[in-house]
This record gives C-alpha cells, sequence and structure tokens, in this order.
C-alpha cells in the first residue's frame, strides 16, 4: 500500500471548539495521525511517502476562487484586527442564513469568516492553510497513483475533508481531499468515479460538490442527521438533481449501530458502485463508527474494520482511501491499519 503523510499537519492545531455554550479542547488533534502513522508503520503496512506538490489551479477545480483566497488570507487579517490574536484561534459567530445575500463578500473579517463556514466547531489557525495544502497535495498523490496503474494508496493527512464544500469551511475540514481526489481521476481521463464516505457523519461537503453531477457517484453511510451531526443534510430521500439524479445515495443508519447492521448499509453502497460501472473508488475513511468514539454513536469494534477493509477490497476498483474521522486517539491507528491490511 502506498501512504502518503501529510507532513505539515501539526501546523494546525485547533484549541478549543463551541459544544454546548462553553468551548470545549479540540477532538481534531495532530495526534491522531501521528498515531495512525505509527501503527502502519509498526504493522509495517507501507512506507510513508511525502506528497508530490500539486498546482494550485488543482484547487479551484473544486473550490472557488474567492473561498481560496480567503482562506490563503485569513490569519493574517486574523491578527491585522489586533497582534494579540496571535495567541487565540479565528472561529465563526455569525452567519448569513435564509434570507441574507452570499454574493456581496463583507470587508469585516468576522463578517467573512461567517460567509465561508458553517459552524463554531472549526477553529482556523496559523497553520491551517500550510497544513490543508499539502493535505491536498496528499490526496492528489493518492489519485495520481491510481493513474500510473496502481492498485491502491492511502492519504494520510489531517485536517479532514468531507464537511467542506467549495465555499465553505467546517466540521474540522477545510479542503475537500476526497473531492480533490475525485476530480484529478476524471481529469486523467477516467469516466466514472465513485465516493464511499464510511465516516460517522454525513459527507456534506462531498455531496453538494457532485450533486448535480453524473460522473461521479456519491454513497455515504452515517448517522442520522435528525440526530447527528452535520444534521442538515444527509437523508435518504437525497437522491442527486439533474443530469446528477440517481447518482448520490445516503444511507443514514441510528444510533447505536453495530458492523451488522452497518455492513448490509456497505453491501448496497457497493452494488450502486458496481451498478454505476464505477473506474476507480475513492474511500473517505473516517474510523469515528468506532464504539469508542468519543463523539459519535456507532458500536463498531476494531475487528469489524478488518472486514470492512476485505469487503471494500472486493469491489475489485483501483482505491484511494482518505482519512477522515476519527477521534478516540487511542484506537484511532488500529482500527485505520486493520482496514487497510485487510483490503491488502
Ligand atoms: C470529519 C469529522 O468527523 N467531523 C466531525 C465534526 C463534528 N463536529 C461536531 C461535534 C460535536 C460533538 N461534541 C461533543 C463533545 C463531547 N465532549
Ligand atoms: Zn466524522
Amino acid at each position: 500500500m502506498h501512504i502518503f503523510y501529510n507532513p505539515d499537519h501539526a501546523a494546525h492545531q485547533g484549541k478549543l471548539e463551541m459544544f454546548r455554550g462553553r468551548m470545549v479542547p479540540c477532538h481534531e488533534v495532530p495526534q491522531r495521525q501521528d498515531q495512525v502513522a505509527a501503527v502502519l508503520q509498526a504493522r509495517a503496512l507501507g512506507s510513508l511517502q511525502t506528497p508530490s506538490r500539486f498546482d494550485d489551479a488543482l484547487l479551484t477545480r473544486i473550490h472557488s476562487p474567492r473561498y481560496l483566497q480567503f482562506l490563503l488570507t485569513a490569519w493574517q487579517q486574523w491578527i491585522a484586527l489586533d497582534p494579540a490574536n496571535a495567541a487565540l484561534d479565528a472561529i465563526p459567530s455569525v452567519w448569513p442564513t435564509r434570507s441574507f445575500r452570499t454574493d456581496i463578500e463583507p470587508d469585516n473579517f468576522a463578517a467573512r469568516m461567517g460567509l465561508y463556514s458553517f459552524d463554531a466547531g472549526t477553529p482556523l489557525t496559523a497553520g491551517t492553510w500550510q497544513a490543508a495544502r499539502s493535505g491536498a497535495d496528499c490526496a492528489l498523490s493518492a489519485a495520481a497513483h491510481l493513474l500510473q496503474g496502481g492498485r491502491a494508496a492511502f492519504a494520510l493527512s489531517r485536517p479532514p475533508g468531507h464537511h467542506a464544500g467549495a465555499d465553505f469551511f467546517g466540521g474540522y475540514c477545510f479542503l475537500n481531499n476526497a473531492a480533490l481526489a475525485a476530480q484529478y481521476l476524471r481529469d486523467g481521463g477516467l469516466e466514472r468515479v465513485a465516493v464511499l464516505d464510511v465516516d460517522y457523519h454525513h459527507g456534506n461537503g462531498t455531496q453538494a460538490i457532485f450533486y448535480e453531477r453524473a460522473d461521479v457517484f456519491f454513497a455515504s453511510i452515517h448517522g442520522d442527521p435528525r440526530t447527528e451531526y452535520p444534521f442538515f443534510l444527509g437523508h435518504a430521500d437525497e437522491r442527486g438533481q439533474g443530469a446528477g439524479l440517481g447518482f448520490n445515495l445516503n444511507l443514514p443508519l441510528p444510533c447505536g449501530s453495530d458492523y451488522a447492521r452497518w455492513s448490509e448499509a456497505l453491501e448496497l453502497a457497493l452494488t450502486a458502485i458496481a451498478t454505476y460501472g464505477a473506474q476507480a473508488l475513492l474511500v473517505s475513511l473516517g474510523v469515528d463508527t468506532f464504539a469508542g468514539d468519543p463523539i459519535s454513536g456507532f458500536a463498531l469494534q476494531s475487528d469489524d474494520y478488518l472486514r470492512m477493509g476485505e469487503r471494500i477490497a472486493q469491489a475489485g476498483l483501483p482505491t484511494a482511501l482518505v482519512f477522515e474521522g476519527g477521534y478516540a486517539v487511542e484506537a484511532v491507528g488500529v482500527n485505520v491499519a486493520n482496514v487497510l491490511k485487510a483490503f491488502a
């Protein structure tokens, strides 16, 4: 297995996220990637390679230029407000909900933070751009490996990506790594690409990016958004729109679901992907489906990730796996390693 790790991931280290009226320590911490890297190396599941640097223009295949420009310059704008801000993270607190305009980019920094985000759980830090940019390179490197004829690659990077949309961050995500990789495969000549999102949370960003397109099929297995983050997308009746109608599959499951229940949804997703005739597969690999995850509600055990990896491999497609969530830091390495081991 080719593994591309993000050498800059620790540059993004949020301090606090909003939870029930308090600021609590961030769940999305650098130890997550370090822990996965340590287990992959200890088990000799592949050599860790630094990603290639891809052209910035590839980012605009998915993200809007004004959003990218915002991310690139946000930290400078934040400390320009007050040099003392350097000791704090930037967190949005005001958003343009229904009836507001989003076509005019405000001059005010707090207003721009809100325009380009959807939650108060995703701090933007001094190194966020550097980390996210190199993280995107990891996903693009994994996709490039497939175009060169490779069977499988893993993008071991953080911050995660699947909640990020064309022009917004949130859910600990800034650049949509899986979407960038899927687009790279399309631009490299593949006609039909599938994204299978197995993170506990619905991949709202990835869904939205491809919702009106037939050339990228999106399937997601996740906690029911009626009770689970990100709440406002991920229902079973979202099947795509326009040319994309029929190319989006959401499989929400109730809290408490174990692998017996979860794997039934996996069968449905992989059957749909096979019927679609995908030529390559992107897996948004969150392991926050783990029973011990501190912010999630499924009941998968570490051994279940072996079965998951084995079943995904049976799809028989060139596959790039991209790391997403998973917040039980002591178990995240074993769970990811189990998927990759069984896949290989
Ligand atoms: C990539 C990914 O998995 N993003 C998930 C983002 C979830 N953010 C909201 C989580 C709120 C849960 N807070 C629970 C705190 C318990 N101490
Ligand atoms: Zn998640």
